[in-house]
């Protein structure tokens, strides 16, 4: 079987992605895709809390082709970040009706960085637009947060992901705030030892899978260790869920998550 790996939260941290990718080989020295068939997932949250988005959705975007001409893959996830950010560009000044402020301010208020909306191209915007919500990937359900909303979207892969996708082409300001609404949640299968393997089975029951994978928490909330110290994934809920959000951001040097 070809070998599956998998990156957390970026969040503009362009150098340690980088870093990190060169340790496991799939970069080379040129920073071109030496993966050949591997598969490589990023779990969303490209943008925001650090200096260079752009940076690393341009990496991830060249990633794309250069692993697809080797017979490799990469999988990239809609993060809750991604939303914030084509909000703001979208709808900038306009107040947000559920909350106090507006569009960018809220986007600001999680970490926005200007440079990264200057960047933002036309063709950032359709590849953002058109990212999966859910995969799935040797009966392991990948999704970026550990919450509960993604079985509300739809009832398989295909249609969580098409209802995504048709929330993000919308121009009503609320399906936007719905969607920062729903990605909000956390923990669900953490806060409760019991009630979160329970959420989980059921979750992963619809889905005919054995395992998520998931980022949006930073590890050390739910290890209680210094970010500096989380160089690996971390498994709970009595092995059905594996963060891989290093919380890279927090001062983490990150690391890449190899299926076992
Ligand atoms: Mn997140």
């Amino acid at each position: 079987m070809t070998r599956v790996f998998i990156m957390g939260d970026l969040h503009g941290q362009l150098d340690k992605v980088i870093a990190n990718l060169r340790h496991a080989e799939l970069l080379d020295p040129s920073l071109a895709w030496s993966g050949h068939d591997a598969t490589l997932c990023f779990m969303g949250d490209y943008f925001d809390r650090g200096p260079d988005g752009i940076g690393c959705v341009n990496l991830v975007m060249r990633l794309q082709r250069e692993a697809a001409a080797a017979g490799g893959q990469v999988i990239a996830l809609m993060g809750n970040h991604e939303p914030l950010l084509l909000a703001a560009r979208l709808f900038g000044d306009e107040p947000l009706s559920a909350s106090v402020g507006t569009f960018r301010r809220n986007w600001e208020r999680n970490g926005g960085r200007e440079s990264d909306l200057v960047g933002l191209t036309s063709a950032h915007v359709a590849w953002i637009s058109a990212l999966p919500a859910v995969a799935t990937l040797r009966r392991r359900l990948l999704i970026h947060a550990d919450a509960l909303f993604y079985s509300e979207l739809g009832d398989s892969v295909q249609t969580i992901n098409q209802t995504m996708a048709s929330m993000l082409t919308s121009d009503e300001p609320w399906v936007w705030e719905e969607l920062f609404y729903v990605f909000s949640d956390r923990l669900a299968f953490f806060s409760d030892p019991q009630i979160g393997r329970a959420f989980a089975l059921e979750l992963l029951a619809r889905f005919d899978c054995d395992q998520i994978i998931h980022g949006h928490t930073p590890i050390p909330y739910m290890s209680g260790r210094a970010p500096t110290e989380v160089t690996g994934a971390f498994v709970y809920a009595g092995g059905l869920c594996v963060n891989v959000d290093g919380g890279m951001y927090m001062g983490g040097p990150g690391f890449v998550y190899e299926l076992p």
